[in-house]
């Protein structure tokens, strides 16, 4: 059984039915779980699910925030970071700020299997990739090239800038610091319409366990900037003898507590998926009550669990029947919607 998950409320639900194989992912990407429940049911591993179903939504460009063409920077190019992570061997591979190449999922899973290393960033990751065979193409669209268009004429608001001069809430950069700080807190901009990262866990029959994530980040970032995505026990985690996380969200607050880490450690210390995504985002709420994001969690057993933090208090309630739907397949490929 795989289950999708719609993921834009407060609350958190019960523990969801064990079953196994399982896939679980952020937002409603069906076609993403689609193709990762494909490979599982083929007998593939639980890390060729997670690469093909992140890799599915990179390119069918999942609501503009994964892939290509979606969340062009400051200077209107788009960057992608992602993360995979097998939970039985501990081995990571994760790409940040990524340039020219489609493929991020692809890329982190090279860093994995082809270096020594964990996380290659930036241009140099870029060139590593074309060197392994990624093909190089510009990741600007027309679409893409629209929004920044619109931002620019529109005093390069919002962005994510503080403390310079001129004045980030009025103007267009090149920024240089201000002279006194007087702003701790710029307002945040991310919300339900500004970000889809999908985080996806996915679990075998034989205990094998693994999660990754891949995004285009936020609209408007300052070149340079890395999200929670491609960040280890933030983005996602995963462990064999216990479960795994994945994150979607307001990833420069989110990446400060580890939000992945904890619900697995939350998990190894007995609690269920549903609580130990419940207190990692707590855990933020308690510093950040306004943040935007989610997790979800699935144990060992096949147990699995979400939980939203939301300020969009309005929203809640508009998408709360869309929240408690999953979409299922069961082992006959029977398919249709359950409410939970
Ligand atoms: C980030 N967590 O880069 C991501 C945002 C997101 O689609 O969810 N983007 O902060």
């Amino acid at each position: 059984m795989f289950l999708s998950f719609f993921l834009i409320s407060s609350f958190s639900f019960s523990l969801g039915q064990a079953s196994l194989p399982l896939v679980v992912n952020t937002w409603p990407f069906k076609s993403a779980a689609t193709s990762a429940w494909s490979v599982l049911r083929s007998g593939g591993s639980v890390l060729d699910a997670v690469e093909k179903g992140c890799a599915r939504c990179e390119v069918e460009q999942c609501d503009g925030s994964v892939g290509f063409g979606g969340s062009p920077d400051e200077s209107g190019e788009t960057t992608l970071d992602a993360l995979i992570m097998n939970g039985n061997t501990m081995e990571v591979g994760a790409v940040a700020d990524l340039r020219r190449i489609k493929n991020a999922i692809g890329v982190a899973r090279a860093v994995m299997e082809r270096t020594e290393h964990t996380m290659l960033v930036g241009e140099a990751a870029s060139v590593f990739a074309e060197n392994m065979g990624f093909v190089a193409e510009d990741l600007t669209t027309n679409k893409s090239l629209n929004i920044f268009s619109l931002w620019l004429k529109g005093n390069c608001q919002p962005n994510y800038r503080k403390n310079v001069s001129p004045d980030a809430s009025k103007s267009c950069g090149p920024y240089r610091p201000q002279a006194v700080q007087t702003q701790t807190r710029g307002p945040r901009h991310v919300g339900i319409h500004s970000h889809d990262t999908i985080g996806m866990i996915a679990l075998d029959q034989n205990g094998h366990i693994a999660a990754g994530t891949s995004t285009n980040g936020l609209n408007h970032k300052v070149p340079g900037r890395v999200g929670d995505s491609p960040i280890i026990g933030a983005g996602a985690y995963a462990d064999g003898s216990v479960g795994a996380a994945a994150a979607t969200g307001d990833g420069d607050i989110m990446m400060r507590f580890l939000p992945s880490y904890l619900a697995v450690e939350l998990m190894r210390a007995g609690a269920d998926p549903s609580a130990a995504c419940k207190s990692a985002i707590s855990r933020i709420k308690r510093h950040y009550s306004d943040f935007f994001g989610a997790v979800i969690c699935a144990n060992i057993t096949g147990h699995y669990g979400k939980c939203v933090g939301s300020q969009i208090q309005t929203a809640i309630f508009f998408f709360f029947q869309k929240v408690m739907t999953q979409i299922y397949w069961d082992s006959r490929g029977k398919n249709g919607m359950i409410n939970t």
